[in-house]
């Protein structure tokens, strides 16, 4: 017998994995020194927020102390704020910003819709975002301070996930209008939406590097049998890099698990992400160099890390960066793959969880567009399972305003 304490967990959980896999979005990389990384912990609640930590493993910090759901953290491009997602004050998301500490929240949105995915302009002054206050999920922008909102896209498919450009002119976004989630470009007024990606696997969490010049992304393309690895096993889900137009796409990670949520650091030497691989039964954050080598594991405790974004710090870097960028020198070496390095940091330990949560399925994929996806609807079953060690229990998911207000496909 499950505790309902035990399901609400398996389904927070399970939504976790599902958004790590589909639709975080909004890491856009500013070029400067590489600062702190933000990114959400879901363990226990008092636990739970947005975090920052440095890319040495030193200055672990919670910066978010709501019992809501704290997300999408994203680093203004002169690094003294975040922007994130939460649902702190109603049921439907809203955005917010606070600084570099934690401190001057302001709430941004006040829309019965969900309101999602905070992407900063580079010159600070707007904020795009995701929401389906129209009906479906479409890209929206507004001024940093909220006012003047207005829709960039307008199609009947999913629309979400911004990312924008560091010179400013165009925004990178995750449409499922084709007939299943690809990387979109358009211009930074919604005009010249065109599709970056062409692939029947699923791709999503599109990255700029700081110089503009690629986006990181990652796909299921690599799973032997992307629609069918529900429920039975993890999806292996990889993070790739491709020119800024689409061409060129090359695989960074190879690993049996999930490494998703590339974020890039703002000397362009390194790139963050959250993985679920191996034998870990959970996820964390870790740094590898933009080539996918020297992938070190930077959290480590019995909670979620996910939704890594780095802080942009002074501007440009002083000298050119070179693409023999090393992994942070006081992390503990690790070794691409399946294999666990020891952790350069740990959370605070927090109580026991009721059950220790092993999640085997996710990456909901098909019936996109086409027709087939209620916009805004009920109906589609996004069915994601998972197995509760302990109590040995599955629990499935398929509710369709938790599917909306992850980002899920
Ligand atoms: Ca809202
Ligand atoms: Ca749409
Ligand atoms: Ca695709
Ligand atoms: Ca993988």
């Amino acid at each position: 017998m499950i505790r309902a304490a035990t399901l609400v967990l398996l389904t927070m959980l399970v939504a976790t994995v599902g958004l790590l896999i589909a639709g975080a979005g909004a890491a856009s990389a500013f070029p400067g020194q590489n600062g702190k990384i933000a990114f959400v912990s879901f363990q226990e609640p008092e636990l739970s927020g947005i975090w920052v930590i440095n890319p040495d493993g030193s200055g672990l910090s919670q910066l978010t102390h709501d019992s809501a759901d704290d997300e999408g953290p994203a680093w203004s491009p002169d690094g003294s704020k975040i922007a994130f997602y939460s649902d702190r004050d109603d049921a439907n998301y809203e955005i917010y910003v606070m600084d570099a500490e934690g401190a001057a929240l302001t709430r941004l949105t006040d829309d019965p819709a969900f309101d999602v995915q905070p992407t900063w302009s580079p010159d600070g002054s707007r904020i795009a975002f995701s929401s389906d206050r129209d009906g479906d999920e479409e890209i929206y922008v507004m001024d940093a301070n909220g006012a003047n909102v207005t829709r960039l896209t307008n199609d009947p498919g999913l629309d979400n996930g911004p990312a924008w450009s560091p010179d400013g002119t165009k925004i990178a976004f995750v449409s499922g209008r084709d007939g299943n989630a690809e990387i979109y470009g358009m211009n930074a007024d919604g005009t010249g939406q065109t599709n970056l990606t062409n692939n029947a696997a699923s791709e999503s969490d599109a990255a700029w590097s700081p110089d503009g010049s690629k986006i990181a992304f990652d796909t299921d393309r690599n799973d032997p049998d992307p629609d069918n690895c529900i429920p039975v096993r993890v999806c292996n889900v990889e993070i790739y890099v491709m020119n800024a137009d689409g061409t060129a796409p090359t695989r960074l990670t190879d690993s049996l698990g999930i490494e998703a949520e590339p974020a890039w650091s703002p000397d362009g030497s390194q790139i963050a992400f959250s993985s679920f691989r191996g034998l870990k039964t959970i996820i964390d954050i870790f740094v590898m160099n933009a080539d996918g080598s020297g992938q070190t594991m930077l959290t480590s405790d019995p909670g979620f890390e996910f939704q890594p974004d780095w802080q942009p710090l002074g501007g440009p870097p002083p000298s050119t960066p070179t693409a023999t960028a090393t992994a942070p020198a006081t992390a503990t070496p690790a070794v691409a793959g399946t294999t666990i390095p020891t952790a350069t940091a740990a959370l605070p330990t927090p109580q026991p969880m009721a059950t220790r949560v092993v999640v085997v399925a996710a990456l909901p994929r098909a019936g996109i567009g086409g027709g087939a996806a209620p916009e805004g609807g009920v109906a589609s079953s996004w069915p994601i399972a998972a197995l509760a060690l302990g109590a040995g229990a599955v629990a499935t998911v398929s509710s369709a305003a938790l599917r909306r207000r992850r980002g899920w496909w």
